[in-house]
């Protein structure tokens, strides 16, 4: 809790550790209220810290019982404990040991960092100051220790106990009800990677041997009763270790991998050493109750967290700054993950089109930042999408410049040079360069300047000369702090498109060809001319989104319908219609009156029927731009509800043009046999259910009965949930009974109710915000539960525009008191409900004034924590 506003750290004050340590040894005994925490420290001086500086060890809301040096007690005026802090101000030696005995009280634990309770279990959360909310420590990232942790419980209350490590032994302490269990981890790590839980759990085992033949004994342990909801999960940590192996010669150097899935978790899963712990959404699924999308994740994350052993654990970051150094990385690792296990173009294009509705959104708002921050007053509100997905992207960047083989040669050497170091970006970007002879010094500012850089394309053929010229011109917007901006170095790939549909060859006018289609554009202005063109090309630029950018281009709508008919770039493909589209709709809010979309249906019809194409890339794009991107386009002035109005007549339009065709694909992509959720069958679920979607737009009796027969006949979560969806979209009868059957039949599955209250919150109708007000007073609703709060409240503030920005004001207020009333309890899922203010200026003035003035009521509010304050503050700035 704050006093005052919350303080600065910055990248440019960083020091090293003044003290070290080498061992950690922790005894922890587990209560529900009173758990006692002994922690052996063996202490160093750093020879790079400040010479004579004191020990000062981090806490938060600490309960110190007991301090000790060699065993003897520490006077009371040799050191100074508060809450937050222990300094001893004379150590007495340059290496001891201090014993350190604190309380905690899992049980008060409501903000769930540090060790806490879920479903009764106890478990830790660390990242990334957690672990002082145990015991005192130097609570940093780059202070690496050998750990070794004991746990003991009362048997009956938690018979399973894990650590991070090796398990050394563990047994029953004689005469007592009480058990223990030590675990060893002998990867020196920092005390963000701690974890220990113990509880009533079951195992589902697994078992991998690594590629030098090392065992591994897997677990992944569920609350009881839902092991059979493991099994995707364990199959995807197999593929994942098997593919770090093959992709990047990374193998697993622990005798166990566990995973253990909680049901209150702040996030999606954590990467402790040898003992992840995960949001049980992304382990648990069947195909009665998880959909393709909740499986897609599930693989993806498992992967994440997997791939993090190397880089994240083996090689952590010096500091937080270098948070995108784990992140950036792991999530550029997962989706190369994923592109190999699924389809590679529909992997891209799902990727594209988050990174563009979250972080796009966030680099035009107030909350800009750039992918290595320097300065931040709340380090827990920068796990965000600029820090993750740009940050992949700029590795995904790095490796279109160095060629396969080039990244490849810096990663190895990267794992080889910084195995066992907390690093830094410049470590990291050393190793490409120094394994390639790159310079890549300008390549750097992607992870300084913030803001997404435009660039403006104007392509001119010369049929008398056969050359086709491409002018760019690239800027970037303003963003908070930084107002000049300087070119960065953008990777464009691209291709000439013939009249034919083949590409044409790409050769400059000094005769050079252009290197595996990418150029590099790294000032302002830049030209291309290509010759030996023989009739006009159509350019495809930025082929497979190969630079996080806003482009723009003189291509005529017959240019687009092209592309999207012919590209051999299928990212192109799909982003041809997405322009197309986006165009319609821009146009249409402005107007009041969409234009007529004969070319976007002409092109829509096309790639529809085309044989050759990959139903989950037609249902990608088919997929119109959802309201949030066409309010990020239009930019200023937003008024949600002329989007909406817009996009519902497009679909209107979509739906009575492309009817037949919807009509055959729904026949044509029923799918037989068990469930799979393997990428081609969800493909041909995503397209039969999108045209089923289209199909009861005109709400006629017959449409309606489809869907509730989709509803009631489906065989897995994916289809029936469809079809709910589908049907809460039209305000008949039919829907009160399917939400109702629907309830009924999953009211004691709080991953299933979740989607349940989420598609309701997300109804774009007035009524909407009573419903999401009376939902809170379900029992299957509780504002303790991530999940649920996310599910519900996250989902109106984030997934219904026109209901959120109600023109009364009262979507913003309602979130405002949401998040002051959770704020108290667990600040970080307040702060991130807070964040989905990001987009208020570009409003229309009265809703801007609207936004303003709710979150101004929360600034001003007092007791904030750090982290609202500080999201409220740089929303307001
Ligand atoms: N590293 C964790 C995130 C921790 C978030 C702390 N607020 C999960 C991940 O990115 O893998
Ligand atoms: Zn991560």
């Amino acid at each position: 809790m704050r006093d005052a506003e919350p303080h600065p750290v910055r990248l440019s004050d960083y020091r090293p550790p003044d003290w070290l340590v080498d061992t950690v040894d922790l005894d922890i005994s587990l209560h529900p209220t009173a758990s006692r925490v002994i922690s052996r420290l063996a202490l160093r001086r750093n020879p790079e810290g400040q010479p004579d500086a004191p020990v000062a060890l981090d806490g938060d809301g600490l309960t110190l019982v007991r301090l000790a040096i060699a065993g003897v007690p520490v006077a009371g005026g040799a050191f100074e404990a508060t809450p937050d802090s222990l300094t001893i101000s004379v150590p007495p030696a340059d290496r001891f040991v201090l014993e350190v005995e604190t309380l905690v009280d899992p049980t008060a634990n409501t903000q769930l960092m540090g060790l806490y309770r879920t479903s009764g279990n106890y478990c830790t959360q660390c990242e990334p100051e957690g672990f002082r909310r145990i015991t005192y420590f130097p609570d940093r990232s780059d202070v690496l220790a050998v750990y070794t942790t004991r746990i003991e419980a009362d048997r009956e209350e938690a018979p399973v106990l894990l650590g991070n490590g090796n398990l050394v032994k563990s047994g029953p302490i004689e005469g007592t009800s009480r058990h223990y269990a030590v675990w060893h981890d002998p990867w020196p790590k920092p005390s963000y990677l701690f974890a220990l839980v113990g509880g009533r759990l079951a195992k589902v085992p697994g078992h991998f041997v690594t590629a030098s033949g090392r065992p591994v004994e897997l677990g992944i342990y569920v609350e009881i009763g839902k092991q059979d909801r493991a099994g995707y999960a364990m199959d995807a940590l197999k593929r994942s270790m098997r593919w770090d192996e093959q992709a990047f010669g990374r193998e697993y150097d622990l005798d166990v991998f566990n995973i253990v899935a909680v049901s209150d978790f702040n996030m999606g899963a954590m990467e402790n050493k040898g003992l992840n712990v995960f949001n049980d959404k992304y382990v648990l699924a069947t195909p009665e109750t998880a959909t393709d999308a909740d499986y897609a994740n599930i693989e993806a994350i498992i992967a994440h967290e997997y791939f993090h052993n190397w880089t994240g654990n083996r090689i952590t970051c010096r500091d937080w700054f270098q948070l995108c150094l784990k992140e950036g990385l792991t999530v550029f690792r997962d989706q190369e993950f994923s592109s190999d296990q699924r389809s590679r173009p529909v992997k891209r294009i799902a990727d594209v089109r988050l990174l563009k509705a979250q972080q796009f959104t966030e680099d035009a708002g107030p909350l800009a930042h750039p992918v290595r921050p320097e300065m931040y007053r709340e380090i827990n509100n920068f796990y965000t999408a600029t820090v993750y997905e740009k940050g992949a992207e700029v590795v995904r960047m790095l490796k279109t410049l160095l060629g396969e083989d080039g990244f490849r040669s810096g990663m190895d050497l990267y794992f080889k040079r910084h195995d066992g170091h907390a690093a830094t970006i410049e470590d990291f970007l050393a190793c490409f360069a120094d394994a390639t002879g790159h310079d890549l010094s300008h390549f750097a500012l992607w992870y300084s300047q913030s803001g997404t850089p435009r660039l403006e394309a104007t392509g001119t053929y010369d049929g008398e000369a056969g050359t086709f010229r491409l002018d760019v011109f690239q800027s970037t917007p303003p963003t908070p702090g930084q107002t000049d901006k300087k070119p960065v170095v953008i990777p464009l790939a691209l291709g000439l498109v013939g009249p034919n549909g083949h590409d044409m060859p790409l050769v400059l006018e000094d005769g050079r060809k252009v290197d595996h289609g990418v150029v590099e554009i790294t000032k302002h202005r830049q030209s291309f001319v290509f010759t030996g063109l023989g009739a006009r090309p159509v350019a495809s630029l930025n082929r497979g989104f190969s630079a996080p950018i806003n482009l723009s281009n003189n291509l005529s709508a017959a240019d687009l319908v092209f592309l999207a008919a012919h590209d051999s770039d299928p990212f192109n493909r799909f982003d041809a219609i997405q322009a197309l589209a986006l165009d319609l709709l821009k146009r249409g809010a402005a107007e009041g009156a969409l234009p007529v979309p004969d070319d976007l249906i002409d092109a829509a019809l096309r790639v529809l029927d085309d044989p050759a194409l990959d139903p989950a890339f037609k249902a990608q794009a088919l997929a119109l731009p959802g309201e949030s991107e066409v309010a990020r386009e239009i930019g200023t002035n937003v008024d949600p509800d002329a989007v909406f109005a817009a996009r519902k007549a497009l679909r209107r339009a979509f739906a009575e043009a492309l009817a037949d065709g919807f009509a055959r694909t729904y026949e044509a992509m029923a799918t037989s046999g068990p469930y799979s959720p393997g990428a081609a069958a969800a493909g041909r679920r995503a397209l039969r259910n999108l045209s089923l979607d289209y199909l009861t737009l005109p709400g006629t009796p017959e449409a309606i009965a489809r869907a509730q027969g989709q509803f009631r006949a489906a065989d897995n979560m994916t289809d029936r949930f469809a079809a709910l969806a589908i049907l809460a979209q039209h305000d008949v009868p039919e829907r009160r009974a399917a939400l109702d059957a629907f309830y009924r039949r999953f009211e004691s599955d709080p991953l299933v109710t979740d989607k349940w209250l989420s598609l309701q919150a997300q109804i774009p109708e007035a009524a909407t915000l009573d419903r999401v007000r009376d939902l809170t007073l379900l029992p299957v609703f509780s504002m303790s539960n991530p999940n649920r709060v996310r599910a519900l409240i996250g989902a109106f503030a984030t997934g219904n525009p026109t209901q959120f920005h109600r023109l009364d004001g009262q979507g913003y207020d309602f979130l405002a008191d949401v998040v002051l009333s959770l704020d108290s309890k667990n600040p970080q899922v307040a702060s991130r409900l807070l964040s989905a203010f990001k987009t208020w200026r570009q409003l229309e003035p009265r809703r801007a004034a609207l936004a303003e003035r709710s979150l101004r009521k929360v600034a001003d509010a007092a007791g904030l924590s750090d982290d609202v304050a500080d999201i409220a503050m740089r929303s307001l700035a």
